[in-house]
């Protein structure tokens, strides 16, 4: 079998989607995610110019060749530009080998090693009267396990806090000039009201809601190993990227401290971002996202060498994975035995029309269903209607100007 054909399509069906289709002579299509949220073209591109040409007449059979050659062969390593697109390559070709074996993907990394893949949702608020409402709500939709962010008395847009116009979490676009959002932010003040709103959040739902927090690498390692100290008694499932994480070792100041868990990767593109936080178990949740990562092919190898050190799988999953690359990570979640939990916010109802899926969410959990591939197909019409929209990604400074991290 050969590919005869591929292309690099970009939709905005309420947020930029980038998908690569791939097709070959017997008239099979796979599909993968490239959207890198904010930096969508610089993988259009790179993909285009870089990549489509070297796929060109190659056997899609060869996944693990293929994703050597495109490695190794760009010379240029790593990187979220490089990792997604090569993501979106290694994806298709698994759709393709499993739309030829006519299974669902899940079945050819081993079958499923559980019945359903336990996920974890959203809750928000400006302040804890309205958190507490939106974990009823979360509750009301069926998550078991949930994500609690709220605003900062005295800041004004706080990450994962919905304000109004500025959504912080989502790119906001203003006309044709695209800006990104200003955030504020004061560490002090954050690392004194977060505990307040966890005891909240307990007193009201009890010791069993399994809950986590996401710092958004805003702290450094003695703030995180305070606040991680701070949390033990309410008992988070973990604490998510409590610090910038390109320093490693900075894990090891943070776990001498506190016995809170720890979670970290979404910005990780190989498992050498990795290597000193799993060797020394410095970290519990590997969080890594297909689209970002490789692929299935290589998220798998990270997930068996975390197995070693009881590190588990968390895949990355906001809105900005696409719900081809959200498909992929369910494939692999039902897979893999050191399965930890899936992030899922869920798509817009225009997203999930122009990416019509097999994957079901039931009571909080979710399952790849059965169709062949990763179970998407991508509706060229729809996202054709919904053309591309430039849009950033947040900034977010101190109370004096200074650009702190997002
Ligand atoms: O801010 O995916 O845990 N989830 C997150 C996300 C990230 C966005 C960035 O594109 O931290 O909401
Ligand atoms: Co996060």
């Amino acid at each position: 079998m050969k590919i005869v054909d591929v292309e690099v399509l970009v939709t905005c069906p309420g947020r930029n989607f980038v998908t690569l289709k791939v097709t070959t002579d017997e008239g099979i299509t796979g599909l993968g995610d490239a959207t890198l949220n904010g930096r969508e073209q610089a993988v259009v591109a790179y993909l285009r110019e870089h990549v489509v040409p070297l796929l060109l007449g190659t056997d899609p059979h060869r996944i693990e060749d293929t994703w050597q050659s495109l490695y190794r062969g760009a010379y240029w390593r790593r990187g979220p530009v490089t990792m997604a697109a090569i993501a979106a390559v290694d994806v298709a070709l698994w759709d393709v080998k499993a739309k030829v074996a006519g299974l669902p993907l899940y079945q050819l990394l081993g079958g499923a090693s559980r019945e359903r893949v336990r996920t974890y949702g959203h809750a928000n608020g400006r302040d804890v009267p309205e958190l507490l409402d939106s974990v009823r709500q979360r509750q009301a939709e069926g998550y078991q396990a949930i994500r609690v962010q709220t605003g900062v008395p005295g800041l004004e847009k706080v990450y994962g806090v919905h304000t109004g116009e500025a959504i912080a979490h989502n790119p906001t676009r203003l006309d044709q000039r695209a800006v990104p959002v200003v955030e504020d932010w004061d560490t002090g003040a954050y690392l004194r009201h977060l505990p307040t709103v966890l005891e909240a959040v307990r007193h009201e739902f009890g010791p069993d809601l399994p809950l986590l927090h996401d710092a958004h690498h805003r702290l450094t390692p003695l703030q995180a190993a305070r606040l991680g100290k701070d949390v033990e008694r309410y008992d988070l499932f973990w604490l998510e990227d409590c610090t910038p994480a390109e320093n490693q070792e900075v894990f090891r100041v943070v776990r001498q401290h506190t016995t809170t868990p720890l979670a970290v990767g979404e910005v990780f593109n190989t498992v050498f971002d990795y290597q000193t936080l799993i060797t020394e178990q410095l970290i519990d949740y590997a969080r890594s996202a297909v689209t970002h990562f490789g692929g299935i092919s290589a998220l798998r190898k990270l997930f068996d060498f975390a197995a070693q050190y009881q590190v588990k799988s968390a895949v990355h999953g906001p809105e900005d994975i696409s719900p081809v690359g959200m498909a992929a990570a369910i494939h692999l979640d039902l897979a893999v035995h050191n399965f930890g939990i899936q992030e899922y916010s869920g798509h817009t109802d225009t997203t999930n029309e122009v990416f019509r899926h097999a994957y079901t969410f039931t009571d909080g959990h979710l399952h790849p269903g059965e169709a062949p591939g990763i179970g998407v197909e991508y509706d060229e019409e729809l996202a054709a209607a919904h053309p591309y929209d430039p849009a950033y990604l947040p900034v977010n400074r101190l109370a004096d100007g200074t650009v702190h991290d997002w």
